[in-house]
């Protein structure tokens, strides 16, 4: 495999820097209640700790980070609470634009737009229109997105082509069904190199199941409230720490 991405030094050491690093922000509720408060102020904490990643990965030299905002499941959550978390991208947006800029990051955003509240919808697409022309790194959000029906859609789309004779069954191969997924939108990145987990869960939960085929998994038992540049280099250095093989021996 050819390895394009840079090397960068934290605390001294050479590493290897993932191109493609996506995460899971869980605990947020949980940080808060733990503080005796409701539940969109570990939220509105959690945007902070997205604010302080996203500029130390772009600091790193990450060409994409992915993060899971709001899966498809979250909509069983409160009303109360996903009407707030469909505020968010709003407020992110109000707030962080110029300073995503300032580092010229480009904002991208996967999963599903039914259901969206158009005022979100819009916001989303302005700090998309905004920072297209943007060259550093990609920050993309997984925004009601489920990786089933990510693959279900996908299946969709290739069998209705099949059917109209615009490609053969025996050409459906695995990059046949790549490129019929979200993340075709950040081509040549599409595979995850690094996933990491906050709060202490170890699960998947229908996250990019087909991107995350090859990646390493980075657990740790802080809260996303209290997740910070210096974890994530944390993260960066026992990726660099292990072999990755592929497959291969
Ligand atoms: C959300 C803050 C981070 C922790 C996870 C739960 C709460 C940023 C966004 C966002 C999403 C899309 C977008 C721009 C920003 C966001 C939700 C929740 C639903 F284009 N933070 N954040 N969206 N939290």
């Amino acid at each position: 495999m050819v390895c394009l991405t840079p090397v960068v030094m934290i605390e001294n050491e050479k590493i290897n820097i993932p191109a493609h690093v996506a995460m899971i922000m869980d605990g947020n509720g949980r940080w808060a209640e733990q503080k005796g408060k409701a539940r969109k102020f570990g939220h509105e904490e959690g945007m902070e700790a997205v604010r302080r990643v996203t500029m130390r990965a772009s600091e790193r030299g990450v060409k994409v980070l992915t993060l899971y905002a709001f899966s498809t499941e979250n909509w069983k959550r409160p009303p109360q609470e996903v009407h707030f978390l469909m505020q968010l991208p709003i407020r992110f947006f109000d707030r962080f634009v110029p300073e995503l800029q300032e580092k010229n990051v480009k904002v991208n955003m996967i999963g599903f737009e039914e259901k969206v509240p158009s005022s979100t919808k819009k916001a989303i697409q302005n700090a998309m229109d905004e920072t297209k022309d943007n060259t550093g790194m990609i920050l993309n959000f997984a925004f009601n997105y489920g990786s089933r029906a990510e693959i279900v859609k996908a299946t969709q789309t290739i069998c209705q082509k099949a059917i109209d004779g615009q490609i053969n069954v025996k050409d459906i191969d695995e990059k046949a069904i790549e490129t019929h997924l979200f993340t075709e939108s950040i081509t040549p990145y599409q595979d995850v190199d690094l996933l990491i987990r906050s709060s202490g869960e170890q699960r998947l939960s229908n996250f990019l199941l087909w991107q995350n085929a090859y990646s390493e998994f980075y657990f740790s038992d802080l809260l996303w409230p209290d997740f910070n540049g210096d974890v994530l280099d944390e993260a960066l250095l026992s990726y660099k720490n292990r072999q990755r093989r592929y497959g291969a021996v």
